[in-house]
């Protein structure tokens, strides 16, 4: 018989997935209730899951739909591509190489780079660009604590990040569907802003292969594609890093993605969303997410129909 330290046990794996659901809730709103009254709207959102009312949509999405309808063109263009490719990817040694306008430049080995913070739980809404949303129960610590480490020096204003390239175990790599490897930026205000979280597990376990394990971005206030899947590779610039899809296609994606129900992608409305299991109907699309008292502050005098 196996017999396990309590500690060794995610707790999704002793609790049954409803109630680790409305448990988290709490724990997370308990969390931000000690951090303070610095980010009150995320806690009032936590609230609001926590009372359970199905309607508004804001129930956490299962790990089964989590898991097997994702974005990740490394394994393949359709939903259930990366569920079904992603099992070859070694993410285990993992470095992350941290350059540019830096004090502290060099190769990170993953277990020290997640031990510079305490890990949190967020429960955010993720909203792709295509217009359908989920809501993920995230592990992971705040991006801020991560870049705090390196030293930024007074030049650095933007952060870019590279996902893994490795065409062999990557089986959308070896077709052009994309330039390789997938890139994403961020102002340095964004990346250092609270919510912005780099994600190593979800529901309480370690990160799915094809949620972009070992270490993720997540940036609830943008479309999904800001954040960029198994980072291998984070420099500060002083100038706007190019990204993936604003080289792929820079009439209909551009570097800040800020989500925007008053702004459509040419070819499709912006309004509203569908969301994963939800059987009827769409529901409609906050500003910014739903994050907006939180972060349009980062935006204010800014022209957001062009800086799209
Ligand atoms: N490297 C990489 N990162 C990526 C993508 C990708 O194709 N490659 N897809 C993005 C898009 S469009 C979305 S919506 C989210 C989806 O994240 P999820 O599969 O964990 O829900 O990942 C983003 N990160
Ligand atoms: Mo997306």
């Amino acid at each position: 018989m196996l017999i396990r330290k309590p500690d060794d046990i995610p707790s999704s794996e002793i609790t049954p997935e409803p109630i680790y659901r409305d448990r988290r809730t709490f724990l997370a709103a308990g969390a931000l209730a000690l951090a303070g009254a610095s980010v009150p709207g995320v806690l009032h959102a936590a609230v609001r899951r926590g009372s359970n009312d199905v309607s508004q949509g804001e129930k956490p999405n299962t790990y089964e739909q989590i898991t097997t309808y994702n974005n990740y063109y490394e394994f393949g263009t359709d939903k259930e591509d990366p569920s079904h490719n992603a099992g070859r990817l070694r993410t285990r040694p993992w470095s992350v190489r941290v350059g540019g306008l830096v004090k502290k430049p060099g190769d990170w080995h993953l277990e020290d780079l997640v031990r510079v913070a305490r890990v949190e739980d967020r429960v955010y809404r993720l909203r792709c660009v295509e217009a359908w949303s989920m809501v993920i129960p995230w592990q992971g610590i705040p991006l801020a604590a991560m870049l705090r480490r390196f030293e930024p020096l007074p030049s650095a204003k933007f952060v870019k990040f590279t996902t893994l390239l490795r065409p062999a175990e990557m089986p959308g790599q070896q077709r052009a569907i994309l330039p390789w490897p997938y890139v994403e930026g961020l102002r340095l205000d964004e990346a250092m802003h609270p919510l912005t979280l780099m994600a190593t597990g979800l529901y309480g376990k370690p990160l799915p292969n094809q949620n972009g394990a070992p270490l993720r971005l997540v940036v609830p206030w943008k479309y999904g594609f800001k954040s960029i899947k198994a980072i291998v590779a984070i420099e500060l610039t002083d100038r706007q890093p190019a990204t993936t899809w604003s080289i792929a296609n820079p009439e209909e994606y551009g570097f800040y993605a800020n989500v925007n129900p008053q702004v459509d992608h040419p070819r499709w409305t912006q309004a509203s969303e569908r969301r994963i299991g939800k059987l009827f109907g769409r529901i409609p699309t906050q500003m910014f997410n739903g994050y907006g008292a939180q972060v349009a502050g980062l935006y204010s005098g800014m022209d957001l129909r062009r800086n799209f």
